[in-house]
């Protein structure tokens, strides 16, 4: 393919189907409305190789129309520009159903919109805004509504539903695709390494998978939605202790939380992580005797829930970021490794079989507790009770919304994984 632009990466990664082409190979998006009719994506604008190109780069579809958008070869789904460029990074959230993977998304990306631009001189935007349409959905919900005054929920990620698309990848055989959300991150010109900025771009990949994809069994050669996991770059392990019966029985009577208090379906968690080892081993051909390099970040959700555990305190900000000068902050790594010394010791305590699912995948486990929302959901008035047990669904108020380190795990994945953006600061404090 033809660009304007600067550097061209010697291939692209589709974030939805993971086929690696060469530049030339990628196609192009027909404009013009009169070619409706691509073979792949019912109703879609006809995917095609260019031959013609205007000066500003862009292809020329087979009616004259300039068109902008470029579609994988394989499943023609389309691809944001960036990709052509700035290399990708993929990160992997994986939890069961309910242990707030979509809140945990929803909090950390919305934290890390001004947090990488003020403290860490990185400016990080949507790559294609009508692709992030769902999260930025998310995102309204929780922290940009007008009427804070009434309790809001975000949908249950449905195994099907809109964060999935169904491609007839060859005639005769359908697959169900998960839609990626995609950012770019570049550095600032304060940030201290500006002068390799252009060297230093990076687009961001990241998906929200119902917890039903991580159950064994859920992943086929037709549905692969879980294939990121063995592309990413670090994985996050959302743990929930609020699904743990030890964990529930430990903190019940301290917590207004109806999580708590309510009798839930308990996921055995550690069945979660050992099906998604076990399809990671199998991608990578990894030995079960050989530990994975990459980070597994062990993401205790929903810390206000179970924080009377670990003497109630709120997670501080400057616990995890020291401003280093300049209104430049780096992640307070030592800190954080201590802390998650602790959080492992209380796990060991209730939940040993998380840290031994997690150390014997991988050589470099950190544990990191969040809250998303930083408040107990309550039950939604009026709704109908749902699932089995029939349970009222639970909604939060926005005005108390108050999220806690939720982007401390995303920070430390890109200070672990792309070396040069964020720094780590030396100094540990007591906390
Ligand atoms: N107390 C507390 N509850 C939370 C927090 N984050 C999410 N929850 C609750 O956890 C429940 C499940 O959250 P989701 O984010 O939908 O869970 P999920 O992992 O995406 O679930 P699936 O889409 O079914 O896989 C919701 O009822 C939320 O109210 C938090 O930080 N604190
Ligand atoms: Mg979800």
């Amino acid at each position: 393919m033809n660009s304007s632009r600067n550097r061209i990466l010697s291939h692209v990664t589709c974030p939805h189907c993971w086929q690696k082409s060469k530049p030339c190979e990628v196609m192009w998006v027909s404009a013009h409305p009169d070619l409706r009719d691509d073979p792949k994506i019912p109703d879609g604008q006809r995917r095609f190789l260019p031959t013609h190109f205007e000066l500003s780069g862009q292809a020329v579809d087979s009616l004259g129309e300039e068109c902008s958008e470029i579609a994988c070869p394989r499943c023609h789904l389309v691809i944001p520009r960036d990709l052509v460029e700035l290399p990708p990074t993929f990160f992997s959230i994986l939890g069961s159903p309910s242990s707030g993977k979509s809140y945990y998304l929803s909090s950390s990306l919305w934290q890390l919109r001004t947090t990488l631009s003020s403290d860490f001189a990185i400016s990080f935007e949507d790559s294609d805004p009508a692709a992030n349409q769902k999260l930025h959905e998310y995102e309204e919900t929780l922290f940009a509504t007008s009427r804070d005054d009434r309790l809001v929920a975000l949908p249950k990620t449905e195994l099907d539903g809109d964060l999935y698309e169904q491609v007839e990848i060859e005639p005769g055989r359908t697959m169900l695709l998960p839609r990626a959300f995609v950012f770019r991150m570049r550095l600032m010109p304060r940030h201290p390494k500006a002068d390799r900025v252009q060297k230093n771009g990076r687009t961001i990949c990241l998906y929200d998978n119902a917890g039903e994809h991580f159950l064994p069994g859920a992943q086929t050669a037709n549905s692969p939605g879980t294939r990121h996991l063995s592309l990413s770059k670090a994985l996050f392990f959302i743990f929930d202790p609020t699904q743990h019966t030890k964990f529930r029985k430990a903190c019940r009577g301290n917590t207004v939380d109806p999580q708590v208090s309510q009798d839930l379906v308990s996921f055995r968690q550690d069945h979660i992580l050992s099906e998604a080892t076990r399809r990671i081993r199998a991608e990578l051909g990894l030995g079960q005797d050989q530990r994975d390099k990459r980070p597994l970040i062990v993401v205790l959700s929903k810390y206000d829930a179970w924080s009377s555990l670990v003497g109630g305190r709120a997670l501080q900000r400057d616990w995890a970021i020291k401003e280093l000068g300049h209104g430049i902050h780096a992640l307070n790594v030592p800190q954080l490794k201590a802390l998650s010394e602790k959080f492992r010791g209380l796990l060991n305590n209730l939940a040993p079989e998380i840290v031994a699912t997690s150390e014997a995948f991988s050589e470099d486990v950190i544990y990191i507790p969040v809250s998303a929302l930083g408040c107990s959901p309550r039950e939604l008035p009026d709704a109908e009770p749902t699932g089995d047990p029939p349970r009222v669904p639970l909604g939060v108020l926005p005005s108390e919304i108050n999220p806690m380190w939720s982007e401390v795990p995303l920070l430390y994945a890109i200070h672990k994984t792309m070396p040069g953006m964020i720094g780590s600061s030396r100094a540990r404090k007591s906390v």
